[in-house]
């Protein structure tokens, strides 16, 4: 036993309550190292969601029977239990999405669409997901806003931010992911909200794959706007969290019009239900509130902290185990990193890799993550990401890089 496997033998002996985990693939058992695009979830959130269809199914809001009653609880409940999860002031500052994408895209229609002149400016990273992207190049594209960029530094994967006040001064938003999923880079998003809204911008932060792995606090963060996804968390698929202040909440349009969403509507105009409902149109996903609600908990039960520091124990390990092969190019920094790991192997394909991989029961994932422009600046077409979560062992990280190693031999020959 490693000393790494040692100090979190806690989080290793967990891996028994993800059913997922315990097969084989390819004639191996299955090493899952694609987290960063979607978790394995926990029997307990498995079970809640079944528990709800078997007992509680039915439509939130609008019914007064048995089902309907407890449906709207457990709905309104796990709402609630999102606030407490990230420190929101009140749960109405909580809005049910389908994940991170559909919350920054409802910030940009309804705050930014509403909000935004000609000639407005909008300050993004290079490293941010094509999710924190596309939606504000097409809000720009229709209100004629202007993106600039805080450069990304060498491999290193760190934000430059020499002339950030400079850049943000005038901006109207400021839009930054809190942990790179192609790098692995932690951005120090408070002190970069505190500049970006002292300078008179709107921050938001995407927290898609930090929510789940680290303690997030948006009162400590200081954001004003916050968006995640449940399934990259212990979660549901189809459920996520869009977190706004109120004040923000308030002055901003409807996203979707459709039920729920009302107050009272005549053939010829309508009224807007108060936050958060305005912002939730039609029949949400019930079962996946249900699902996340028990991922929360059960993440708590282990502690985001102590999710937190395996996460950064095993990132520091692979970094390490793989700098030794040869030809090897890491991206991102070699220090202080989130729970995963990218790089390019030799002149290997990203894909070659993951099927090689693949043939031996480890998941990885290879291409451009959704970080085209970020991969361009890097001067590479894809690479290769394992990414990890609080079930991932030190082993398999050993396993990892002798099957890397075997893979490089193999083309090099
Ligand atoms: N990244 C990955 O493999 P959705 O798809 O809405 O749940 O999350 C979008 C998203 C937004 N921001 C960041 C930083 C993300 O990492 C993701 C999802 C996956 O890296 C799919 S490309």
């Amino acid at each position: 036993m490693t000393g790494g496997a040692e100090a979190f033998a806690d989080l290793e002996a967990r891996r028994g309550d993800f059913p997922a985990l315990d097969q084989e693939v390819n004639g191996n058992r299955l090493v899952y190292l694609d987290n960063a695009a979607t978790s394995q979830k926990p029997r307990a959130v498995i079970e809640e969601v079944r528990r709800f269809y078997e007992r509680d199914n039915s439509n939130v809001h609008r019914g007064v029977h048995e089902l309907s009653n407890r449906a709207t609880l457990g709905f309104e409940g796990a709402r609630r239990r999102a606030a407490e999860f990230i420190g929101a002031a009140t749960p109405e500052e909580i809005i049910f999405t389908r994940g991170t994408t559909e919350g920054i895209n409802l910030v940009a229609a309804a705050w930014a669409g509403r909000h935004l002149r000609p000639g407005d400016r909008i300050l993004l990273t290079e490293m941010e997901h094509h999710s924190n992207l596309v939606p504000w190049q097409i809000l720009a594209a229709r209100v004629g806003a202007e993106i600039e960029f805080v450069p990304v530094v060498g491999d290193e994967g760190l934000l430059d931010l020499s002339g950030f006040d400079a850049r943000v001064r005038g901006a109207r938003l400021f839009a930054c992911t809190h942990i790179s999923n192609a790098l692995g880079t932690i951005n120090p998003v408070k002190e970069l909200c505190a500049r970006a809204r002292a300078a008179g911008a709107v921050a938001l932060v995407d927290a898609a794959q930090s929510a789940g792995h680290a303690p997030l606090d948006v009162r400590e963060i200081g954001c004003d706007f916050l968006a995640f996804s449940g399934h990259k968390m212990a979660g549901p698929t189809g459920i996520g969290i869009l977190y706004g202040r109120r004040e923000l909440l308030e002055k901003m349009d409807p996203y979707q019009g459709g039920g729920e969403m009302i107050s009272s509507v005549h053939f010829e105009h309508s009224a807007w239900a108060p936050v958060p409902h305005k912002f939730e149109a039609g029949t949400p996903d019930i079962s996946g509130a249900f699902g996340l609600r028990a991922a929360m908990d059960y993440l708590d039960a282990i502690g985001r902290e102590r999710i937190m520091a395996h996460d950064l124990a095993l990132a520091e390990y692979a970094y390490a185990r793989l700098a030794e092969i040869p030809g090897i190019r890491l991206l991102g920094p070699a220090r202080g990193r989130a729970g995963l790991v990218s790089f390019v192997l030799g002149d290997i394909h990203a894909h070659d890799v993951v099927m090689l991989a693949d043939r031996v029961g480890i998941a990885l994932r290879g291409g451009h993550h959704c970080t085209q422009p970020l991969h361009r600046r890097l001067g590479v077409e894809s690479t290769v990401r394992a990414s990890f979560y609080l079930y991932n062992t030190f082993a398999e990280v050993d396993r990892l890089a002798d099957v890397l190693r075997e893979i490089r031999r193999y083309f090099s020959r």
